[in-house]
């Protein structure tokens, strides 16, 4: 599996290294591979020729088929998706915190939203907190990697699966909390700065991490813009709060958009209904109802 990429090198680890030959390997890539561009990923499984043990060299000659994708951060063969979001420094921001929970919902994975920095807040805010984001469909794990709180709930939760992937906007501590799990990464992380308390990017490359022996979990780079989806008749299904009210009593009509259509049985009074109209409207070409009126 690559574990890392850097520049025109993989870092490869294999399932069960052969007597004699070093478990990871520093490869570069098959010609015919490197005419598509970054074609192999983080997380693909890959197959190796001309190995040299002695130098922990290899060259990676066909990439497998992925089982799953995650765009932005790219990773591949990702099993759940953590979204990291700090409760301050940087804060809260929902718009921000919705487009991060849409593109981990775009891979139809088990999405888990880690709420950060707990520390900063009383326990009443956290209270408010955990409530909010039952509203959004989500169990949120409140964590702090400064007091240690809620980090083995988070390794719990982690064993579960095989590769997790941390993604989240740049100075929420995705990394702080990977060192938290496991003391011995020593991963660099950074103080926020400026008035909006940002990060600065500390983080390059995305890289995998064993948690225990069979479980990987992976740190990427922050940053603050995900992408919307492109399709506004699949974005209603990223909303767990409102894909929750269309299994329970679908709409009359299959493409509805949930903006007040005949037969819509959506109901309006959830706190990200708003941030649902203004994505959709967002979307390209879907200014007008799809439906007379
Ligand atoms: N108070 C508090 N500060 C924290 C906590 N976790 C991380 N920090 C601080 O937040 C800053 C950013 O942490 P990083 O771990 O570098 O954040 P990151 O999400 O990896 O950032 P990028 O790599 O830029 O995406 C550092 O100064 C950390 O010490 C926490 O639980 N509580
Ligand atoms: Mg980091
Ligand atoms: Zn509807």
């Amino acid at each position: 599996m690559v574990v890392a990429l850097q520049a025109n090198y993989l870092e490869v680890e294999l399932d069960a290294a052969p007597q004699g030959i070093p478990s990871r390997l520093l490869c570069t890539r098959r010609t015919r591979l490197n005419h598509r561009g970054a074609a192999v990923h983080v997380g693909d499984r890959v197959r190796l020729e001309a190995v040299d043990s002695h130098q922990a060299r290899a060259v990676v000659a066909g990439v497998e088929p992925r089982n799953s994708w995650l765009s932005r951060p790219p990773v591949a063969n990702v099993t759940a998706v953590v979204v990291a979001l700090a409760v301050d420094q940087p804060s809260f921001d929902p718009d921000q915190a919705s487009r991060f929970l849409l593109t981990a919902e775009r891979t139809g994975l088990s999405v888990q939203l880690l709420l950060t920095k707990c520390d900063l807040i009383g326990p009443d805010q956290r209270e408010e907190y955990r409530q909010r984001l039952r509203g959004w469909g989500y169990e949120p794990l409140l964590i702090s990697s400064q007091t240690g709180e809620g980090i083995s709930s988070l390794k719990e939760r982690l064993l579960t699966t095989s590769l997790s992937v941390f993604c989240g906007p740049s100075g929420v501590g995705k990394s702080s909390a990977l060192n938290s799990l496991m003391p011995q990464l020593s991963l660099r992380v950074a103080a926020v700065s400026g008035r909006l308390q940002r990060g600065r990017h500390t983080t390059r490359h995305v890289e995998l991490f064993h948690l225990v022996p069979g479980v990987r979990v992976a740190d990427t780079p922050g940053f603050n813009r995900p992408d919307l989806p492109d399709d506004p008749h699949e974005l209603a299904l990223m909303f767990p709060e409102l894909r929750q009210q269309l299994q329970e009593w679908p709409c009359r009509f299959r493409d509805c958009l949930h903006r007040g259509e005949p037969g819509c049985g959506v109901e309006t009074g959830w706190e990200r209904y708003d941030i649902y109209l203004r994505t959709l409207n967002a979307l390209a070409g879907i200014s007008r109802p799809s439906r007379g009126g």
